[in-house]
């Protein structure tokens, strides 16, 4: 099996929408293998988007990631899960999402986008360690 982490982002908690998008990963077929409700601390938000450092969005993205709990989800499938999962939230602007999408159905900004997922299998492996250091 394989792992991928999700995370819902602050701007979807806020709107009430954690079931709405745990919902879809589960009729998807996902298993739930970690949940948690946390507010990141802004040096973990930074190492988490450590390869946007030295963007111009980087200090709003941060500051938004902090503000407000998200849900740290660790989901398993039976392969290329991050793929699967990158499909269902759709284009990083939700303006441009693909209705279908988690983003083309929910969203309209692209920093509050709703709903993180790690882009390869090893951004799956460092972010879950990153979160969850006790998940073997
Ligand atoms: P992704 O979440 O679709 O993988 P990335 O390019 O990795 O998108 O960007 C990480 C996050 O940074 C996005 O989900 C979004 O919240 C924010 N972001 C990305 N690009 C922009 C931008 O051009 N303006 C504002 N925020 C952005
Ligand atoms: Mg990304």
């Amino acid at each position: 099996m394989d792992r991928t982490l999700v995370i819902v982002k602050p701007d979807a908690v806020e709107r009430g929408l954690i079931g709405e998008i745990i919902t879809r990963l589960e009729r998807k077929g996902l298993l739930l293998v970690a949940a948690e409700l946390r507010t990141i601390a802004p040096a973990q938000a930074k190492e988490h988007y450590a390869e946007h450092a030295e963007r111009p969005f980087f200090v709003d993205l941060v500051e938004f990631f902090t503000r407000s709990p998200v849900v740290l989800l660790v989901v398993e499938g039976p392969k290329d899960t991050y793929a699967v999962v990158r499909a269902m939230i759709g284009a990083t602007n939700p303006a441009e999402a693909i209705p279908g999408t988690i983003r083309g159905d929910l969203g309209i900004e692209t920093t509050e986008n709703l709903v993180h997922g790690s882009d390869s299998q090893e951004s799956a492996a460092r972010e879950i360690a990153l979160f969850f250091p006790d998940l073997s």
